[in-house]
């Protein structure tokens, strides 16, 4: 964490707080809504991963969209530089500050407006936190289309920021789909109310998309409309070992076919990965060791019938030996030590040491393709090469875990990782976004002329830089 990891990064050339500016501040928000203490300040500055920090000496909370407004209107007029941040829990440095950007946290805009319980749309603050969302749609019969390991912390609105993908995206889609509504603050201060609860309206530019996914560079979202499916009634999981990745080829190939309909989650980790979260969290999993696992979840309305169909599947993979071995259980522990194998393999990778995190999309036959490589290349560089992730969405996470810091191994893996990764047509951030970390590298995923068009939005939007600078977009 210091300071010299970026040389190559200029602080804009931007205002420095005063206290002419945190007069005005205290005076918009009141003195327990605008923090300056450094220790105040510092969980605000440092990233989920600890691998950026920011030195920024006062964090804004608002609580209304037009506190959200009129902060932007003054930081624009006095060009100082802001930093957006949710519940922290990004995974590309985004949502710290990178030199002295004022941090505006959306914790406190955290209120539900209104839940249809016909149409299963929920209109809600940025702030709110999503499994606190989808605990209150859950006593109406409705769930969040969305599901992660960092649901207790993460915020609709990072959510939205980051279109953040995770667990159920197989089912339910991207949040492109899923947002009805957006309501955002531009970096003038002005309002853009798009916040729509119709499944259809055509009328016009499709304004809200471009706050969904653009990581606080173009907007803040003070407000979403999502839309909300029912929640199943009948919930399976099953936690499988398998031999091969291309048992996991088969097994998922089979699983869309023979489950259906009712295929709600279809997750794939190596070895490496389940045995983060057992030696370092002490889960125990049910499962013997393999070199391969999967998580695959049924969920529908008739328990019967999914249980019939989900026994069915694992009696023919395993009777034709894709599958090893395998457990399924419909019980609520059983199912959340199983989710939690798979989604605290974060966490629990924060006990290696430094991390080199790629967040990769590929196409399905390649999926595996990157780990093989990086272990042969990397030899004993690294403690750890994990590859786990999203199979049904073709989304891999690929890990390198180091003790401390090393620039030799920085140099082994970049650019080497995002060049393999271009040649086989991926994508260099599926679902992690760009943020601070990946800047450099979006060359690799998107054309000259794409970029350049970015450019001009972000400068026709925020013709000042003051939103979210230093991220997403590489510099000149
Ligand atoms: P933050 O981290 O606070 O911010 C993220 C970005 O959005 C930043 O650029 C920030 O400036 C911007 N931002 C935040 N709020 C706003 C706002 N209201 N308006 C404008 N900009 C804003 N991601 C996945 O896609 N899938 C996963 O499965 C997944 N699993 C995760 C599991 C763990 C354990 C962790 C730690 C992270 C995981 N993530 C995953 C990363 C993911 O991006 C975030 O968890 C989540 O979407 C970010 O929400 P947040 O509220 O924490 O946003
Ligand atoms: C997940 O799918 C998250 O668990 C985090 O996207 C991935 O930490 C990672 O690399
Ligand atoms: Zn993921």
């Amino acid at each position: 964490l210091t300071k010299d990891r970026y040389p190559h990064i200029k602080r804009g050339d931007y205002a420095t707080l005063s206290q002419k500016h945190l007069d005005y501040f205290v005076g918009l928000l009141g003195r327990n809504r605008v923090l300056t203490d450094p220790s105040d300040c510092e969980m605000y500055n440092v990233d989920f991963i600890k691998a950026v920090r920011g030195y920024s000496q006062c964090v804004l909370k608002p609580q209304t969209t037009e506190e959200v407004s009129n902060i932007l209107s003054f930081c624009n007029q006095h060009r100082l530089a802001v930093c957006p941040q949710g519940g922290n829990t990004g995974l590309v440095g985004g949502s710290v500050p990178v030199f002295d950007e004022v941090v505006l946290s959306t914790s406190l805009l955290n209120k539900i407006i209104s839940i249809d319980d016909i149409s299963g749309v929920m209109v809600c603050e940025a702030g709110c936190v999503l499994e606190r969302l989808d605990e209150t749609l859950g006593e109406r019969g409705l769930m969040m289309p969305l599901d992660l390991g960092a649901k207790g912390s993460c915020n609709i609105g990072g959510n939205v920021s980051t279109n953040a993908g995770g667990l159920r995206l197989l089912r339910y889609g991207n949040l492109h789909g899923s947002v009805l509504g957006v309501e955002a603050v531009k970096a003038n201060g002005d309002v853009i109310d798009c916040l729509s609860t119709l499944k259809k309206d055509n009328t016009g530019y499709h304004l809200m998309h471009l706050f969904i996914g653009s990581e606080g560079t173009l907007g803040i979202v003070t407000k979403v409309a999502i839309h909300c499916p029912s929640r199943p009634t009948s919930l399976n999981l099953a936690l499988l070992g398998l031999h091969s990745f291309e048992d996991i080829l088969r097994t998922y190939s089979r699983a869309k076919k023979e489950l259906s309909e009712i295929l709600s989650s279809c997750e794939m980790m190596d070895a490496s990965s389940l045995d983060v979260v057992t030696s370092h969290l002490k889960l125990k999993s049910p499962l013997g060791e393999f070199p391969f696992y999967m998580v695959i979840e049924t969920s529908g309305s008739n328990e019967k019938h999914d249980e019939e169909k989900l026994n069915a599947f694992l009696e023919s993979v395993m009777g034709d030996g894709i599958v090893a071995d395998g457990t399924v259980t419909n019980e609520p522990s059983k199912i959340r030590l199983i989710w939690d194998l798979r989604e605290r393999i974060t966490e629990g990778l924060l006990h290696d040491g430094y991390l080199f995190k790629y967040d990769i999309s590929l196409p399905i036959k390649d999926f595996y393709s990157l780990i093989p490589k990086m272990r042969e290349r990397l030899g004993s560089d690294a403690s750890r090469i994990a590859g786990y992730g999203h199979i049904g969405d073709g989304n891999i996470h690929l890990n390198i875990s180091v003790p401390e810091f090393r620039p030799d191994v920085l140099k082994k893996v970049e650019p080497y990782v995002y060049e393999l990764t271009s040649k086989l047509k991926g994508s260099v951030s599926a679902e992690h976004g760009v943020g601070f970390r990946k800047p450099p590298y979006i060359h690799y995923s998107k054309s000259d002329n794409a970029i350049g068009l970015m450019k001009e939005l972000k400068n026709m939007m925020d013709p000042n830089g003051i939103l979210n600078p230093y991220k997403v977009l590489p510099s000149q």
